[in-house]
């Protein structure tokens, strides 16, 4: 077939609202912006099993211990289901791996910033995931097969996820008068950064059209980010705390709030690699790659003898 007719094939899919699957043609730009997207994703869970895996041992108590545990896990889980789904376009999850390790791949700029209390784990799940959530509810219907199957389970485990820190979040704002302080400073530190995890504005998107044409994504990083803010505004008057935010204001017209843009000259520079936790990050992550040298060459030991007895057999 010639390449018009096999252009033809994938548009014809796009438009019927099908998916587009490993084996099927799709143009080199399609492989390079999911490849580009769900390697990132992979690698924005990876990473963001740090900041909430630093409280495990400091978790307030059992219970809180076992989920935020289940959590972390969870959230590994995530990291192998989207490298799977990324490996089908033809990327080794070692090559992957080595972008993410010697800083040539991105991940979110979320997981660059501090867990200073356990308020902040309270934040993370119900902020950050709840974001997270707002953002990948869409990409369960993204036109890449793999990619859409992986979300679907992700985002289960999310909700759960969310749950989690909005109890942690009830709990402290409900409790003493230090316990609500800490849960405002919490709120103050992870509002902005929280933001920033949809992207730039959408004029400033360089992905944006592409993914939208393709149906990567399904809505913009500006609707995503609107949603989340009228979505958190009631959640957080609930619990009594205040977005730190003076120009946060109902719009009747829009049906929406208005709300300040985070400070997108900081995003720019964490995503450079310069935010307060960047070079942390990647330190543990590459030390956790190289402590993880033996188990990976016991499996795959132990793997090739399986096959070996299989194939004798
Ligand atoms: N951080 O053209 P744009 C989670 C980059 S949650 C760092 O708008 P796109 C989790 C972007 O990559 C977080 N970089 O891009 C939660 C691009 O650079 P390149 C992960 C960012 O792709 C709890 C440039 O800026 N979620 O995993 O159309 C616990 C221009 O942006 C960020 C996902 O990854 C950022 N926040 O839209 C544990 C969801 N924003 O690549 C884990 C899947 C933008 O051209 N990803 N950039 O060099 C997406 O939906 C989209 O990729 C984004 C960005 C909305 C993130």
């Amino acid at each position: 077939m010639d390449n018009k007719t096999l252009e033809d094939i994938f548009e014809g899919k796009l438009a019927k609202n099908e998916m587009i699957e490993p084996k099927d043609w799709m143009p080199d730009n399609y492989r390079k912006h999911l490849l580009r997207q769900i390697s990132q994703h992979a690698h924005s869970e990876i990473i963001g099993m740090l900041p909430e895996g630093n409280w495990i041992s400091r978790a307030p108590s059992l219970r809180s211990k076992l989920v935020l545990l289940a959590k972390v896990q969870d959230e590994g889980g995530h990291g192998l289901y989207l490298y799977t789904a990324a490996e089908s376009l033809g990327t080794s999850r070692d090559e992957m791996l080595d972008a993410l390790h010697t800083q040539k791949a991105k991940y979110s700029s979320i997981f660059n910033y501090p867990t200073l209390t356990w308020a902040d784990i309270g934040a993370v799940g119900w902020l950050v995931d709840g974001a997270a959530i707002m953002n990948q509810v869409m990409l369960q219907r993204t036109s890449y097969g793999p990619y859409s199957r992986a979300m679907i389970r992700i985002c289960k485990e999310e909700s759960f996820h969310q749950r989690q820190g909005y109890e942690v979040m009830t709990h402290m704002a409900f409790g003493t008068p230090e316990q609500k302080e800490m849960a405002q400073d919490a709120m103050n530190r992870w509002w902005f950064p929280t933001l920033m995890m949809f992207g730039p504005p959408d004029i400033e998107s360089p992905n944006s059209e592409n993914a939208i044409k393709w149906r990567i994504k399904r809505e913009t990083n500006d609707q995503l980010r609107q949603r989340f803010v009228n979505q958190t505004v009631e959640q957080a008057e609930y619990l009594g705390l205040t977005i730190p935010d003076p120009n946060l204001k109902w719009n009747e017209a829009k049906k929406g709030y208005d709300f300040s843009e985070p400070n997108w000259a900081e995003f720019k520079n964490v995503i450079k690699g310069n935010g307060p936790c960047n070079k942390e990050r990647l330190e543990a992550r590459n030390k956790a790659h190289k402590n993880g040298e033996w188990v990976r060459a016991a499996a795959a030991a132990y793997g090739k003898k399986q096959m070996e007895e299989i194939l004798a057999a």
